[in-house]
């Protein structure tokens, strides 16, 4: 059986861009992989964490996976730092990658934007290597992301035909899967940015457990245009658009299905009460299980399960790697 792998990051209460654009093909993809799902805190130290809300958020995201419909039966769930082989697969990786290859990594410019050197700690330039060691630990044959992580998928696959060039075959070389539709959900504010739980402001971000009148009021006060007439531009109507997709994604129909239904639609506020109906709608029977899910106490049993099966993975593959590379004695 194939193997899929994805990794969340515990660094704020997590959005219906993560929702969107990567747990929800999780919970298609289960049954058809060797699903291992984590949560990444050890890459969400790259910006500074509380250490008592990153302790509850690892336990908070593993139990939004399960509300959204991933199962123990199907998926090795695990954190990061309980798997720390991964760690130091990372070190391996990055004396073989170079500087220029994590120069170009966008999300690095974006994190990075206006601030000095003095400011940027080395882990935000060199994570994408920690991730492709999630990855590649593994042997993943897809990790479905959301558009902005295509890139480190890439540097992922690199590393892996380096690797396997310089001392045999070793890693497989893993297929980023990237949605269709919801692939970048944008901020509602200012949609030129994606949707990000760590967005300065929380205005333009739906996040998971934002209750129906919030929900209502970031959508009913998305940034849209002067037309006043619905349809589907990204470049001329970036905002529009925006909530389109999010329609669109969370009913499953394609983008003119979504498209038809409001194109001329002149009255913005009719436009996006249908949208805030749709969200209300997905995410309220999600809350419910959440809570269900918090409250039945099975999320550590869950992790330790996971973790264990996640070490002895990375644990035969890492054994592998130190003797191709000539790590310990002969
Ligand atoms: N806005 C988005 N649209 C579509 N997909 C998204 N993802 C994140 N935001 C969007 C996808 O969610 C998965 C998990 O992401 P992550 O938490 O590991 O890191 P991230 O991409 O950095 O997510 P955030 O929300 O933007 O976190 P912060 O603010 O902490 O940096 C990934 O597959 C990602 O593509």
């Amino acid at each position: 059986m194939k193997r899929f792998l994805s990794l969340v990051q515990p660094s704020g209460s997590l959005t219906i861009g993560n929702y969107i654009g990567s747990i929800r093909q999780f919970v298609k993809l289960q049954e058809s992989y060797d699903t291992f799902i984590g949560v990444a805190d050890m890459h969400s130290i790259t910006v500074p964490q509380n250490p008592e809300f990153l302790h509850r958020r690892n336990r908070e995201v593993l139990a939004w996976f399960v509300a959204a419909g991933l199962s123990d039966k199907h998926c090795t769930f695990f954190i990061q730092s309980d798997v720390r082989l991964h760690a130091e697969l990372a070190w391996i990786f990055e004396c073989i990658t170079n500087m220029g290859e994590l120069s170009r990594m966008t999300q690095f410019k974006v994190k990075t934007e206006g601030k000095t050197d003095k400011k940027i700690p080395c882990g935000l330039f060199t994570y994408p290597v920690l991730m492709a060691a999630d990855i590649l630990i593994y042997d993943a044959d897809i990790v479905p992301v959301g558009s902005d992580q295509k890139q480190h998928v890439e540097l992922a696959r690199n590393i892996a035909e380096c690797f396997n060039s310089r001392f045999g075959d070793t890693f497989v070389v893993p297929e980023p899967v990237i949605p269709n539709v919801g692939g970048r959900v944008r901020d509602l504010q200012d949609p030129s940015k994606k949707m990000s739980k760590s967005a300065t402001s929380p205005k333009g971000v739906i996040f998971l457990d934002d209750d129906e009148a919030a929900i209502r009021k970031k959508i009913s006060s998305a940034a849209t245009d002067m037309d006043a007439c619905v349809d589907y531009d990204e470049a001329s109507k970036p905002g529009v658009s925006n909530l389109i997709s999010i329609y669109a994604s969370l009913n499953e129909i394609g983008l003119p299905e979504a498209i038809a239904k409001f194109k001329g639609e002149t009255r913005y506020s009719v436009f996006k009460k249908a949208i805030a109906d749709c969200v209300v709608e997905h995410l309220m029977p999600i809350q419910e299980r959440y809570r269900k899910v918090l409250a039945d106490g099975m999320v550590d049993e869950y992790l330790d399960k996971g973790a264990k099966r996640a070490r002895e993975v990375a644990g035969r593959k890492l054994d592998e790697v130190f003797a191709k590379v000539g790590f310990g004695r002969a």
